[in-house]
């Protein structure tokens, strides 16, 4: 038996622990009865070491490709369209017909929460703008509002980058002496007190006490609040509004918003038959992503990698989920689902010396260069570089612009910071939480998914696509830590239990001494630091293109906060699923 028809057999045999020869490393290793025979005959063991290739027992997908294929839904149909033109244009002079500031903004308010919002965008920025001009620039004028409109105004404002300065609650204290007088209303001005210090900026400490106070108050009330008051508190204690997903919120709300007394009946319905037409179009997504995975054959060929085209697609629908998007939905799945696959190859197949011949393939860019590697490997980089250059080749024939050069870039980049871990794994060296940070901030992958989103955001204009480019370093490097944060809370546990290296909360732990308990709450506070640093950005943010590229870098944080709540929502599917049936598959009756 010749050295590599062993290693191809040993291959095959399809089990947990893989095996694979690697010649420069020493290792204990458990080894199969029928290699230690095959050697023992034949092969000289004193030359060749099998490699334990390391498992991370991914369960299977729960959604099979003919389920997919399946799914259906009528709100396909024109009937419908109509239906939502009439009420859209009911609720257009709602919004104009609003007889007072407080009554305006709790409606745009509603619109956002609801998830439709987007079909107003005109019309809000028409309002917000005369709200801003005549209530909110003006210092005497803000100065006699009651804080919860303050409060209200100055969180729809800042969202849509007007410049509100903090000072507008410098003497909060002295608008709440008179508090549980009337609870539903306090509550009420508190909870819009909470959400609106959320959006503030690094050093503004009177935004920060108005937490703290909002914080403080919203728990102690919390007992003798009614059902539907207290859902609503809980909920927005438990995660802010503006940290949370938009179209998971909007699931959420229609339900809420729908148990109310004295709700109005043309928003919810609006918002019931917008949310199922809009899941019509991502399951037509969904569909279409699908095809594609299944075409890779990944989920068979590279069978120790996560097979998770659904949770992929969710990704995308997290990064925007309005009907326009549909193109830049189903490209992002599928850069999605390359990305984990090559992050598994990284993290749990690939020897170190795979991993640096693939970095160093990837970096030439060379197709020629695929024969020198490991068959799993031909399969991978063959898979990836026809999908990267159809990808590059959809925007070439629809903008006339060449993206081939930036994603090269990215993917090299990508895969560099890949094997950096990898590196750190295998010399068993812990870097400190700035060393790792400097890294993991490539290796999460946010600079490689926005930069694709900056070409699949609504302008076609290479001018202004390159503008965004060349702006968005700081967005891209702030939505990359909450990101990566994120992802290490939720990740680290199981990723330590099958060996890896060490992620922030265990980088911080070595350099620190602290605990993890301590640790993890040190990480949430860096979070907490980070999204400050983002509204910065926001509010700086001139044009309309740039704003909507943040608004997606912002979502994408937003998704991982939501898909590692409870754990590894990406990686064990299980966690998510009840969120899959209700955003995706089961329209609201
Ligand atoms: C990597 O998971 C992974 F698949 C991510 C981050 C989700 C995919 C979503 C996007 C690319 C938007 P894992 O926790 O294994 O990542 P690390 O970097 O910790 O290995
Ligand atoms: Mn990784
Ligand atoms: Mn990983
Ligand atoms: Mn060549
Ligand atoms: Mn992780």
């Amino acid at each position: 038996f010749s050295l590599g028809r062993m290693a191809s057999m040993c291959f095959c045999y399809g089990s947990i622990l893989h095996f694979n020869y690697n010649h420069s490393k020493t290792r204990s290793f458990h080894i199969c009865k029928q290699l230690s025979s095959l050697q023992s005959r034949s092969v000289p063991v004193t030359v060749a070491e099998p490699l334990v290739r390391r498992s991370a027992n991914y369960k299977s997908s729960l959604w099979s490709f003919d389920h997919i294929q399946s799914l259906s839904t009528k709100y396909m149909e024109e009937d419908y369209t109509t239906q939502v033109h009439i009420l859209k244009e009911a609720v257009k002079s709602m919004i104009y017909n609003m007889r007072n500031p407080l009554g305006t903004l709790e409606l745009v308010d509603e619109l956002q929460r609801l998830g439709i919002s987007y079909h107003f965008e005109d019309e809000i920025s028409e309002v917000l703008e005369i709200i801003y001009y005549n209530y909110y620039k003006n210092h005497n004028k803000w100065n006699n509002m009651d804080l919860n409109a303050k409060a209200l105004g100055f969180r729809l404002l800042r969202q849509h980058a007007y410049q509100v300065p903090q000072e507008i609650f410098l003497n909060f204290k002295d608008n709440t002496q008179n508090l549980n007088s009337k609870l539903l209303e306090d509550v009420v001005g508190m909870l819009n007190l909470y959400e609106a210090s959320y959006h503030s900026f690094e050093d503004e400490s009177i935004l920060d006490d108005v937490r703290d106070f909002a914080t403080k108050y919203l728990e102690e009330n919390l007992e003798k609040l009614d059902g539907n008051t207290s859902s609503l508190v809980k909920h927005a204690l438990e995660l802010p509004l503006y940290w949370r997903l938009p179209r998971v919120e909007a699931k959420w709300f229609i339900e809420v918003y729908e148990k109310r007394s004295g709700i109005n009946p043309t928003l919810i319905e609006l918002a019931k038959l917008d949310f199922n037409m809009v899941q019509a179009i991502h399951i037509e997504d969904l569909k279409h992503s699908s095809r594609w995975w299944r075409n890779t054959m990944w989920d068979k060929k590279l069978s120790f990698a996560r097979d998770r085209l659904v949770e992929n697609f969710l990704w995308a629908v997290g990064v925007s989920y309005l009907p326009r998007f549909s193109h830049g939905r189903r490209t992002l799945a599928k850069v999605i689902a390359m990305i984990t696959t090559i992050d598994d190859v990284y993290d749990v197949f690939g020897t170190l010396d795979e991993l640096e011949q693939f970095t160093d393939v990837i970096g030439r860019w060379d197709i020629h260069a695929i024969e020198e590697l490991p068959d799993y490997m031909k399969i991978c980089f063959l898979g990836f570089y026809n999908s990267v250059n159809e990808i590059a080749y959809n925007t070439l024939t629809n903008t006339g612009f060449l993206i081939l050069p930036y994603l090269k870039k990215v993917w090299g980049d990508l895969c560099k910071s890949y094997l950096v871990e990898s590196q750190w794994y295998h010399n068993g060296y812990t870097p400190t939480l700035e060393e790792y940070m400097e890294n993991a901030c490539v290796s999460i992958s946010g600079p490689l998914v926005l930069m694709h989103v900056t070409f699949l955001t609504s302008s076609t204009l290479t001018k202004e696509i390159l503008q965004c480019i060349d702006m968005s370093d700081n967005i891209v490097r702030y939505s990359s830590i909450i990101f990566r944060l994120a992802d290490d809370l939720g990740t680290s546990s199981d990723e330590m239990a099958r060996g890896d290296t060490p992620k922030a909360i265990q980088c911080y732990m070595h350099e620190s001494g602290a605990t993890e308990e301590e640790a993890r709450r040190y990480i949430k506070k860096l979070i907490s630091e980070t999204w400050k640093k983002l509204n910065k950005e926001r509010a700086a943010a001139k044009s309309k293109f740039l704003r909507e590229f943040i608004d997606h870098a912002t979502n994408l944080d937003r998704m991982a906060l939501f898909m590692y709540a409870k754990g590894d929502g990406h990686g064990c599917p299980d966690v998510i699923k009840s969120h899959v049936l209700s955003l995706l598959f089961n329209p609201i009756e």
